[in-house]
């Protein structure tokens, strides 16, 4: 049912810390050619660290945790491939389909695999006007056990109303570092978090101790805040335009986050690219720190 690349399932067998990471972001998040080359590079700084990356996706129809080089390429250049969510995993495998997996479906899968930290760039989360528009990523991280790094939600969405969601749903929230909720593409969304963390072994403590007292059965979202972001207004003014255009090109559904992140990519003259690529980068780095303690 699932296929290993080489190197993860050497690293399952020899029981030695594993990250996933998601596809979505490949296919979906960020303009070609760069995807590739960070796809590799982000794989590249797991393997520095002494864990090993487990990009997931569906090549023609089979789960794959770990890709091949080829399998890269084909998620990231192919424009068949389409977004898969988890509702969408089952039919994706009967129609033979290659897909890039979402926080949601990439979660599920890597749980299915055993794999307990997952690095990713921003949430998915409630939608700006239109709080109906909620990603299945929250629902997800309400019954999946896993430690997701993330910088927050995505700025394009409804900040304060995921926050809530996350609350109801259980989802404990950690910031690493810091006691803002980091906005993405900015350090700080202007909302607090109320617990900080300061190392990768105290999150490893944390995830232990929810083992004993039975409150394991959802994920830990670590936000870890971007170091360089992007200029405040620059951001708030192409966000205005690209909510105003998604609503005026009636764009809906799962094309709603990738409009808007390619609005931002291709309005922002290399910014919101250069941000996203250190979101990806940063988070991917303390995932793996994250990988590694909570090994010993
Ligand atoms: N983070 C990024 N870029 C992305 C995503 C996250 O930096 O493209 C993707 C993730 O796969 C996330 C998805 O699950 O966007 C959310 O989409 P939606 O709002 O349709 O649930
Ligand atoms: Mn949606």
């Amino acid at each position: 049912m699932i296929k290993y690349s080489e190197e993860v399932a050497d690293a399952i067998f020899r029981k030695k810390p594993v990250v996933a990471l998601e596809s979505t972001i490949i296919s979906h998040g960020l303009p070609r050619p760069k995807n590739l080359e960070v796809a590799f590079e982000v794989e590249a700084i797991v393997r520095d660290s002494g864990a090993t990356p487990a990009t997931i996706a569906l090549i023609d129809g089979v789960i794959h945790v770990g890709l091949e080089l080829e399998e890269m390429e084909r998620i990231a250049n192919d424009d068949q491939v389409v977004k898969a969510s988890t509702r969408d995993l089952a039919i994706i495998e009967s129609k033979k389909l290659s897909a890039a997996t979402t926080v949601a479906a990439t979660a599920h899968i890597a749980a299915l695999a055993g794999i307990s930290v997952f690095a990713t760039g921003g949430l998915g989360g409630v939608h700006r006007g239109h709080t109906y528009d909620e990603s299945a990523d929250l629902l997800a991280l309400a019954r999946i056990p896993i430690v997701i790094v993330c910088a927050g939600v995505k700025s394009i969405l409804d900040v304060p109303a995921t926050l809530e969601r996350l609350e109801t749903l259980a989802v404990p929230v950690l910031g690493y570092r810091t006691n803002k909720f980091p906005g993405f593409y900015l350090t700080d969304s202007g909302y607090e978090i109320e617990h900080r963390v300061e190392s990768a072994d105290e999150i490893a403590s944390i995830w232990k101790n929810r083992v004993e007292i039975k409150t394991d059965d959802c994920a830990i979202v670590v936000t870890n805040p971007v170091q360089n972001q992007m200029d405040v207004e620059l951001h708030n003014r192409i966000l205005q335009e690209g909510l105003a255009g998604a609503e005026a090109a009636h764009i809906t559904g799962k094309a709603v986050t990738p409009y808007l992140l390619e609005y931002f990519h291709s309005s922002s003259g290399g910014e919101s690219l250069r941000v996203n690529i250190e979101i990806i980068k940063s988070n991917t780095a303390l995932a793996s720190q994250i990988a590694l303690a909570l090994h010993h």
